[in-house]
């Protein structure tokens, strides 16, 4: 018996080693989040390099897909990614990951490598909407499929992208904006509201700005006092807070921010300004991430609307559909929602982003 005891403690150790290893080989593999686009900060991550997925791969073509990511500035683009290069890697296909760290010409650059180094497929979440006409056309010229994500282009000739999978930014404003005609419903005016935009340029703050203005237009008692970027950082989104107190300080009742990143920095700078968020002024956020759940358990933030990142599975269907010769859709969305402070507690456990 204790011979059989011995001999079972043994294989426990063996397989623990194995799966170490196993562990050490995969750390290896996937990359940090935050490197810059040049040739050699891209990363290779091949998650069909084993017999045994191989066999689990069935007849499904392996394609080589390069993805140019906008950056890693905040905590939705950090599931976004993860949820991407998961969706890929899980499917057998091997990934080429480029992190544009919020700029245009890294992407522009990245783009290009993946064209001189033949990819199957281009995935692309452009860090703003004007500007990518020449290298769009450069792939198209290639042969190779542009599948744009998240985020649009600003660019007439749609044949440019097989297609696009993203939010309706547009809609998520007029969200916002409701939240805040209904909520306000009682309030005599001005409301005076201030801003935080997203990255200048981007299609997300201009999309949320036109939604907000479009609704909030619509009654007099509002009105914008400030608009200002904040990049879609925590640390801008502060920065910029403060400076938005110490103009208007006390006049302040709402504050929209474009994404819950900037609003959860902002909130730092009412607190130290010595004013109550979410009491004094009024806190909206958009991508209900779990920050934006944190803080609204605690009561600092009034609602998130939501902007869901997790859509990698729904990408690389796509992307397969399309190497199975099947016609996309040029434009498919994201179905979201919309959290305030009273669900947040409920909720919260149950995030997934
Ligand atoms: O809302 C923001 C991020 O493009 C939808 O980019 C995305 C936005 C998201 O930095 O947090």
């Amino acid at each position: 018996m204790k011979r059989l005891l011995e001999a079972k403690g043994l294989l426990v150790l063996l397989f623990a080693l194995l799966l170490l290893l196993a562990a050490c080989g995969s750390a290896d593999e996937s990359g940090s989040d935050d490197e810059a686009a040049s040739d050699d900060t891209e990363q290779t991550e091949d998650g069909n390099d084993t017999e045994e997925q191989d066999s689990n791969d069935q007849a499904a073509e392996k394609l080589v897909i390069g993805f140019s990511q906008v950056g890693a500035e905040s905590e939705w683009r950090t599931a976004n990614t993860k949820s991407i290069q998961d969706a890929i890697k899980d499917a057998g296909h091997e990934l080429k990951f480029s992190d544009a760290q919020q700029k245009q010409e890294n992407q522009i650059k990245a783009i290009r490598s993946f064209i001189t180094q033949k990819v199957d497929a281009i995935v692309f979440s452009p860090v703003v909407e004007t500007g990518f006409e020449t290298v769009l056309q450069e792939a198209k010229d290639a042969d190779i499929p542009v599948f744009l994500v998240d985020r649009a282009v600003d660019v007439d000739d749609d044949s440019l992208w097989a297609t696009f999978l993203g939010s309706d930014f547009v809609e998520e404003g007029r969200k916002a904006g409701n939240w805040l005609v209904e909520e306000m419903t009682d309030e005599e005016g001005p409301i005076n509201i201030v801003e935080l935009q997203g990255t200048v340029g981007s299609a997300p703050a201009i999309d949320r700005k036109e939604g907000f203005e479009e609704i909030i237009g619509q009654e007099d008692k509002f009105e914008i006092i400030k608009s200002q970027t904040g990049d879609f950082t925590r640390a801008k989104g502060k920065e910029v807070m403060e400076a938005f107190l110490k103009s208007d300080g006390d006049n302040i009742d709402v504050l929209y921010a474009h994404n819950d990143d900037m609003a959860i920095g902002a909130i730092q700078a009412i607190e130290e300004y010595g004013l109550k968020p979410a009491e004094d002024i009024t806190i909206i956020g958009v991508d209900a991430v779990k920050g934006a759940f944190e803080a609204m358990a605690d009561g600092k933030m009034n609602v998130t609307i939501e902007c869901n990142p997790l859509f990698g599975p729904q990408l690389v269907d796509l992307i397969e559909q399309h190497f199975a010769g099947e016609e996309l859709e040029k434009r498919i969305a994201v179905e979201e929602s919309m959290y305030t402070m009273d669900q947040a507690e409920e909720l919260l456990p149950t995030r997934e982003y």
